[in-house]
């Protein structure tokens, strides 16, 4: 279990969240399958742990559970990177799926906190398509009885990996999924309906993501949905498909990161646009919709839309932006579709549209953060005599102004209204690495001052009165990466002190002021 300090321990003492005994949890799949989105599913609180070793219980029907392990993830200090990896893990015969879900576990089978190290995302791509996804939300997939997803062994598999490390330390970590299977030799398989994915996403792209910034879209600038608020037009079409032949749509799920309110399906037809299924958020979070600790509603079992030819399904994402600004966020929907029709027409006939839940309060999102963490505040911090004009970011400490830092370091750097500090991460090793996944990325992200308080799943928010963010400072082969390690401050910062975080690793904080200096 990884501790939470620095690896160069004894330098610089962090005050950091205090280590807890972490929580196992409930086999997920001893939970209601799907209890009505108006009735919350439990917390999960008991103390099983996930098995770390791939096992297959024969189930009811036909049915068989069927738990795989996929690792060891070697997880690098600080890490937040994408791999493709082939994927071996799974059924040795062909046959049908019917529920999928995820998780993200310790090698001794508990589930790591979110806020140290978490499942930020994991796609299953099947024959080169994404066929079933994993975020922190952790919903899961339950086909319509009648339903399910055709599987060969001589499908190719892979894991579509970005497992991010809030801290900088090392670890180790498995992707679980715990499939329902109807082996083809199972008499009950002759009766199962085969569907793929149909993926929807509002961005497109191997990283589609877009930033919801505070104050920005609709509603007085408390609500930003992505395509519909968005300024570059040329983005409007990525989540869309036009229906090709007659086709069942059974079930929809969606991914959105913290910030993220609903994920709304759509259907066009001949002009006329009608809402088919909202996928809404049921935070559990105290603080609201703000963190991972959420739950996201998956269509009900009674839902089956009919498609023709010429239909447009759409998407689009809605992110709370009145108190925080949301960087790299995602709107993904993911739609199991079959062919032919054995549903009702959207335009016609009425069809549910109340989501349900798939899981209650996870006990991994239990840290929120917030509490008194014992740095200083940076409104009464000495500034530095003379202006400066570069921070470098080392060994995850800013080099200047670091809340952490003691003596001289810990002064703020100044700089002089109309010019700019320059940050330099040095984690981010070099340009000729570019393809080293040891590559750690930090942000200079603004948030509300003092912003000294302890790191959780809740804290600290982008929340700055002023917005501004890096980018991913740091080389790599995927969009996170800003392809560059330095990055200024708006020269338009009016005097003041300006507090930051790292939004990839949330304990790291900083603060730099903006001021005319006597005599210059
Ligand atoms: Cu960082």
């Amino acid at each position: 279990m990884p501790a939470l300090s620095r690896p160069a321990a004894g330098r610089r003492v962090r005050a950091l969240a205090p280590i807890v005994t972490l929580m196992a949890v409930l086999l997920a799949a001893a939970l209601p399958a799907a209890a009505p989105a108006a009735s919350t599913p439990k917390r999960t609180s008991a103390k099983l742990k996930l098995s770390t070793t791939s096992t297959v219980t024969q189930g009811e029907n036909g049915v068989q559970h069927m738990h795989f392990v996929y690792g060891p993830v070697k997880i690098n200090p600080g890490q937040n990177s994408i791999f493709f990896e082939p994927n071996t893990v799974r059924p040795k015969e062909d046959g049908y799926f019917t529920r999928f879900e995820p998780n993200l576990i310790y090698q001794d089978g508990t589930i790591p906190r979110v806020d140290v190290v978490h499942l930020h995302h994991a796609v299953w791509m099947i024959n080169g398509s994404p066929t079933w996804a994993a975020g922190e939300e952790k919903t899961a997939a339950i086909m319509p009885p009648g339903y399910g997803y055709p599987y060969r062994t001589t499908d190719r598999w892979q894991m579509n990996h970005m497992i991010h490390n809030l801290t900088p330390n090392a670890t180790s970590v498995y992707i679980t999924y715990d499939l329902d299977f109807v082996p083809a030799t199972a008499p009950q398989a002759a009766a199962i309906q085969p569907v793929r994915t149909q993926w929807l996403d509002v961005v497109g792209g191997s990283y589609p993501v877009f930033d919801a910034i505070k104050g920005t879209g609709h509603a007085g600038g408390t609500r930003y949905t992505y395509p519909d608020d968005a300024a570059d037009p040329g983005v409007r079409n990525a989540g869309r498909w036009t229906v090709g032949r007659k086709q069942t749509l059974v079930f929809v799920w969606g991914h959105l990161h913290p910030g993220g309110l609903y994920d709304d399906l759509k259907i066009t037809r001949n002009g006329v646009t009608k809402l088919l299924f909202r996928a809404n958020t049921k935070y559990y979070e105290p603080a609201g919709a703000v963190s991972w600790d959420v739950a996201v509603t998956v269509t009900p079992t009674d839902w089956r839309i009919n498609v023709q030819p010429g239909d447009v399904i759409s998407m689009s994402g809605t992110y709370d932006t009145s108190r925080a600004s949301w960087y790299e966020s995602m709107a993904i929907m993911p739609i199991s579709v079959a062919d032919g029709w054995s549903g009702v027409d959207p335009f016609t006939q009425p069809y549910p549209t109340k989501g349900v839940l798939t899981h209650g309060p996870l006990a991994e999102n239990r840290n929120h953060g917030g509490a008194r963490a014992g740095l200083p505040n940076p409104l009464k911090l000495l500034g530095t005599t003379a202006p400066v004009s570069q921070v470098a970011i080392d060994d995850f400490v800013y080099g200047q102004g670091d809340l952490s830092a003691v003596g001289r370091a810990g002064r703020l750097p100044v700089v002089h209204p109309g010019e700019s500090l320059t940050f330099l991460n040095n984690d981010a090793f070099d340009v000729n690495r570019i393809t080293d996944p040891r590559t750690i990325y930090h942000t200079i992200t603004a948030c509300k001052s003092p912003c000294n308080r302890q790191t959780g799943i809740a804290y600290p928010l982008a929340d700055g009165k002023v917005a501004f963010d890096s980018g991913e400072l740091g080389f790599g082969p995927y969009r996170n990466a800003a392809q560059r390690k330095t990055w200024s401050t708006p020269k338009t910062l009016a005097t003041g002190t300006y507090s930051y975080f790292c939004r990839i690793h949330p304990f790291m904080r900083g603060a730099f002021r903006v001021v005319k200096l006597k005599g210059t």
